[in-house]
């Protein structure tokens, strides 16, 4: 058997060549590669000894020869091709192992050159994997250091791989060759002029790895799977561990995704809970025990089946006090032991443990997936995710009336919540906690009464709160149904062309309002 090594990355290759080694295997190997072989006593033999070629061109051209691709290419059943072989003294090439340049990581350098992009611009390396991969049935191709353990296993009991794990192989090849060319199409065609790279390349190249297929999808009569990013950010949902439970189900993960994303946006101990993609409960406290107990307060019956994630971890007395409701998933940066007990007589709760972003809340939302998308009939809208953080500095106090600084904390509370409740989003706030959340409705006022509607529900006095809106009052009688309804201050972005109306109107009602100067619309 001969195996053709051939990488860039050499991370645990040497245990593989040992390996193969001892098998009896014979190592062909590229200039670096062989190198490294030969220094560790290995017998290889180059590969320009093989195509009778030195390496040329910078190492542009190493492996480009028929007597590499042929030995790679030729159907061990078909007569003809091995004839064609012997007659050009061609050897077989059983096993390819192949890293490619690192081209993902040359170009992710701050200030790469386009130059330095183009070198590492693999052809020879793809150009195996695609020979090897098409003719999985006599070849195996590994292109992962992960697949070189479980390779060698299966050789040494078995003396060769079975043909699951050579198809397996080459579709993860395909998989990969088809990655690393999406790679360079994504850095070439979202190339400008001056060099930097466009947000929106020219295509884009959309790149995920299936983590599961889900049992159906919104609705049962809906097929679906669940993705990731092939990169994905750190602190996403999609890295989530889950601890327990049934499985997720798509809307599971959606309002999980919703709940996570709030949560991790606060500082402080904070828990959101989630139905339908909106918060029903949003409250920060003393420690994570506190914030549920507020959360909870602001709309019980709808807290009942839904998404409770935490920005901390969990512990004993709060797992007690969460499960005397109706949960459906629990999420936390982790669980102690005290509170995996209290949940391991309640198998069917989901929990899912996933850390927080490092950077912390504020920085979470600069990283390399800060693009939002969103499907349409046989098309796709992107923009930067919604990520603006509000400084205090930007407010504007528009009122004769100032806020205080108690008020002033909880309309920055209530415009931190608003921006994760679908439009038109009316969230009434006090004291670290949501008192009312008026969310999804075609008119902001009917936003605005259900939210004080709820509060009645739930037994709350929207005395003295403050509230958030994710845009402007385009007229007055919004802000006085939330006047009426008992808020004493209020936060939206101003930019009406009522403005005046508006400002005048709070005037009358003694009540403080501040400007932000940005829009939260959430769809
Ligand atoms: O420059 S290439 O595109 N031309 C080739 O013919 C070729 N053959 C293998 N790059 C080529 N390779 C790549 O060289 C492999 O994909 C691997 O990443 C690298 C290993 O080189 P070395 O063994 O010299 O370190």
């Amino acid at each position: 058997m001969n195996a053709l090594i051939s990488v860039s990355d050499k991370t645990g290759v040497l245990e593989l060549a040992r390996g193969l080694q001892a098998l009896g295997v014979s190592l062909i190997s590229t200039g670096g590669t062989a190198r490294l072989l030969q220094d560790a006593g290995l017998p290889v033999t180059e590969v320009a000894e093989v195509t009778g070629f030195p390496e040329m061109l910078d190492g542009r051209v190493k492996t480009l020869h028929p007597m590499v691709h042929g030995g790679l290419l030729a159907r061990r059943d078909v007569p003809e091709h091995m004839a064609a072989l012997r007659a050009h003294g061609i050897g077989t090439i059983d096993l390819l192992v192949v890293n490619l340049y690192p081209f993902e990581a040359t170009v992710a350098k701050p200030g790469c050159a386009l130059e330095d992009a183009i070198e590492n611009i693999d052809i020879g390396g793809p150009a195996m994997v695609r020979s090897a991969a098409k003719n999985w049935k006599d070849v195996g191709v590994l292109t992962d250091a992960s697949q070189y353990e479980p390779v060698l296993a299966e050789l040494r009991e078995h003396g060769k791989l079975s043909d699951k794990t050579r198809f397996a192989l080459s579709v993860a090849a395909f998989n990969r060759i088809s990655n690393y060319d999406a790679a360079i199409s994504d850095y070439l065609s979202g190339l400008q002029e001056d060099g930097s790279r466009a947000l929106f390349p020219a295509q884009s190249n959309g790149r995920f790895v299936k983590l599961q297929d889900l049992r159906y999808g919104e609705n049962p009569h809906q097929q679906a799977a669940f993705y990731r990013d092939l990169y994905p950010a750190p602190g996403s949902l999609v890295s989530a561990q889950q601890l327990q439970g049934k499985e997720l189900s798509y809307n599971n993960i959606a309002d999980a995704d919703a709940a996570w994303e709030c949560v991790k946006s606060f500082d402080t101990p904070a828990c959101v809970i989630v139905k339908h993609a909106n918060p029903c409960g949003v409250a920060v406290g003393e420690g994570v025990l506190q914030a549920y107990e507020k959360a909870f307060k602001t709309d019980p019956t709808s807290a009942f089946g839904g998404i409770i994630a935490f920005n901390r971890a969990l512990d004993g007395a709060t797992a007690q006090a969460v499960s005397k409701q109706f949960v459906e998933v629990l999420i936390a940066t982790d669980f102690t032991p005290e509170a995996l007990e209290v949940f391991r007589a309640k198998a069917n709760v989901r929990l899912l443990r996933i850390e927080l972003p490092p950077g912390g809340a504020t920085d979470w939302a600069r990283g390399r997936n800060a693009v939002d998308v969103k499907r349409i009939g046989s098309g796709l809208l992107m923009q930067t995710a919604d990520n603006r953080e509000l400084s205090i500095d930007e407010l504007k106090v528009v009122t004769r009336l100032q806020p205080t600084p108690q008020q002033l904390q909880d309309l920055l509370f209530a415009w931190k919540v608003a921006k994760y409740v679908k439009s038109n989003a009316i969230v009434f706030c006090k004291d670290g906690m949501t008192m009312g959340v008026g969310a999804g409705q075609m008119s902001r006022l009917d936003s605005a009464r259900i939210a004080s509607i709820k509060a009645q529900h739930a037994g709350l006095s929207l005395q003295g709160t403050a509230v958030a809106s994710d845009a402007f009052f385009p007229f007055r009688d919004g802000l006085d149904v939330v006047v009426d309804a008992g808020a004493s201050c209020v936060i939206h972005p101003g930019g009406s062309m009522r403005d005046a109306e508006v400002i005048a109107a709070a005037d009358e009602r003694g009540v403080a309002m501040v400007f932000t100067g940005v829009r939260h619309f959430r769809h």
